[in-house]
């Protein structure tokens, strides 16, 4: 083939990919959603230090908040759905791309746990409802009541005024202080991303989904592509905040691939949240959604649609909380 006739069979617009070499020596960073991240972050640094992998860091880290009974949004104490039934959302992936997720489990408090042994253990991706709580007990979780009395009485007294209509994020009336859907005050999502010293990634997310949602709801946090993404070569993402929006534009993933085509995290981020506001404007005044992401050289950065996103990073030198930027102020 002659040189012209060559050049002229390359599309006139080529990708340009920048797959992001690690450093020589990578540093372990933990990077995990919302201000509760910071003691989950701590668990995961340990859990590194004493030779665990980044998916042992991150399955750790979540389940420090999995298992505490005040936090409304994760786990036991998790708010129920609008018939009083709490049931839990989690995935996991791993720098193999190997991944698992529980969708609708009711009465296993680490269900991030749960969705490693589906990774692990099955030849499936996705368990939900009653098989993934058989699959549980197979497995030797316990089986446990995950309403605990401050999460039924907070429910009850929703349901005083209460009428049942399939509204998504009801749950605002009860946040009068915060009413933003999916914010900090109304509820939040763990989502974890770990970079060991191999410089491997692995993510995980786990939340008790929109408080008060219709039985059978499912968000965004145990779809892996919206809730979570992991790309080894890359870097990973995670989110927080309403999922139908989240799942509408396969949030991480974007995350993820902008981040393959150059962008840093925090811009990957930003630039995930403008096609939120672009595809719905007026929904996006209304509601909170927040991206956070790592990419391979151990950079991070996140981006929401509203003030009052934040995420801790934890570093050889840092334990820090940082306040997420927003594209409304
Ligand atoms: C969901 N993304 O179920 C979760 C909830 C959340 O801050 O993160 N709220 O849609």
């Amino acid at each position: 083939m002659k040189r012209r006739q060559f050049l002229q069979s390359i599309p006139a617009i080529a990708p340009i990919i920048h797959l992001q070499t690690p450093t020589a020596n990578p540093q372990p960073v933990i990077i995990s959603t919302w201000d509760f991240g910071k003691k989950a972050n701590n668990v995961s640094w340990t859990t590194l230090q004493q030779g665990g992998s980044a998916l042992d860091a991150v399955e750790k880290g979540i389940n420090l908040i999995e298992e505490d009974p005040d936090n409304l949004t994760v786990g036991i104490g998790g708010l129920p759905d609008r018939e009083g039934h709490v049931t839990l959302d989690a995935c996991i992936m791993d720098q193999d791309s190997r991944c698992g997720s529980v969708m609708g489990v009711e009465h296993i408090v680490n269900v991030i746990s749960l969705a490693r042994r589906v990774m692990e253990k099955t030849p499936h991706v996705i368990l939900v409802g009653d098989g993934a709580l058989q699959f549980a007990m197979d497995q030797g979780f316990k089986k446990i009541n995950l309403l605990t009395p401050k999460s039924e009485a907070l429910w009850k007294e929703w349901l005083k005024t209460s009428n049942y209509q399939p509204r998504m994020n009801i749950e605002n009336e009860l946040f009068k202080k915060d009413p933003m859907p999916g914010g900090k005050d109304n509820h939040d999502t763990i989502g974890l991303i770990a970079m060991d010293a191999k410089g491997n990634i692995a993510g995980g997310c786990s939340t008790s989904g929109m408080a008060y949602k219709m039985r059978g709801r499912v968000g965004d946090s145990p779809v892996i592509g919206a809730g979570l993404f992991v790309d080894n070569e890359i870097g990973a993402a995670t989110s927080t905040g309403v999922g139908e929006e989240v799942i509408r534009c396969v949030g991480s993933h974007l995350v993820v691939e902008l981040m393959r085509h150059g962008y840093t995290p925090e811009n990957a981020c930003k630039e995930a949240v403008m096609r939120i506001v672009r595809k719905s404007p007026a929904k996006s005044k209304e509601i909170q959604v927040g991206f956070l992401a790592l990419n391979k050289k151990g950079e991070y950065g996140a981006y929401a649609l509203q003030k009052g996103f934040s995420f801790a990073v934890k570093t050889a030198n840092q334990d820090i909380v940082i306040p997420g930027k927003s594209y409304y102020p």
